[in-house]
């Protein structure tokens, strides 16, 4: 039996086979508007993952675990997480899948803190997510001290349901979502870079929505 779970395979391939044609083909263009380049505005907020949630039973027993090049490595609980206290933010979320929904409120830790939290390595460049359905996403730390970067436990005002990745999850709101892990499980603070799940699948190692790094290049 393989350990990979019960992911929703024909989504998968089909994001695979977007980023195979699109492969080499990222716009490069400017944008000042509000709107990324490419992307249609929505008023809904789609649901995109693999399809394997946490239940609303499992989140009073919720650990999120700090590892790797840091001081301090820890398992937080959801209490203790909350107590370096949150702070609310309304942010735009962009999809590569072509989606923009605008004013989106969350609550959630800066990712500041987390850092002053863990202190990480100085030579501790990435940040590698780790999620309860073993999905990956990687980050270069300074994407992380970007304004409105948090580790978030409420979406409007109510705590985060499984669909949207509660209980906790990433916002990164100047990259595309796929960066914005979902039932947040770890943070990696790693030396080396490594690709996570789209990554490896034809996704940019970047994904700056405003310069439209959709794809990889290799
Ligand atoms: N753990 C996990 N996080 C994930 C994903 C996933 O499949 N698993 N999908 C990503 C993608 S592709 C997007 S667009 C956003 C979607 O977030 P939403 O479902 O709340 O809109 O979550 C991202 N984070
Ligand atoms: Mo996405």
């Amino acid at each position: 039996m393989s350990d990979e779970p019960q992911y929703n395979q024909s989504y998968i391939r089909a994001k695979e086979q977007q980023a195979a044609a699109h492969r080499h083909a990222d716009g490069k263009a400017d944008s000042t508007d509000r709107l990324p380049p490419g992307q249609t505005k929505t008023s809904g907020f789609p649901i995109l993952d693999l399809g394997i949630r946490p239940s609303l039973a499992r989140y009073p027993q919720w650990i999120l675990e700090i590892s790797g090049s840091v001081r301090s490595p820890a398992q937080l609980t959801l209490l203790q997480l909350k107590q370096l206290e949150g702070e609310k933010i309304t942010a735009d979320f962009h999809c590569v899948t072509r989606w923009s929904r605008y004013d989106l409120h969350w609550k959630g830790i800066p990712f500041q803190k987390i850092i002053d939290y863990a202190e990480p390595s100085d030579s501790a460049q990435f940040v590698i997510f780790h999620s309860f359905d073993k999905y990956t996403a990687n980050v270069p730390l300074g994407e992380l001290l970007k304004p409105n970067v948090i580790v978030a436990y409420e979406l409007e005002a109510n705590q985060i349901p499984p669909e949207h990745g509660g209980p906790i999850r990433m916002i990164i709101p100047q990259l595309y979502g796929w960066k914005s892990a979902k039932f947040l499980t770890g943070i990696e603070f790693s030396e080396k870079d490594k690709p996570g799940f789209w990554e490896v699948r034809g996704y940019s190692n970047r994904a700056q929505p405003w310069i439209e790094e959709r794809y990889s290049d290799d």
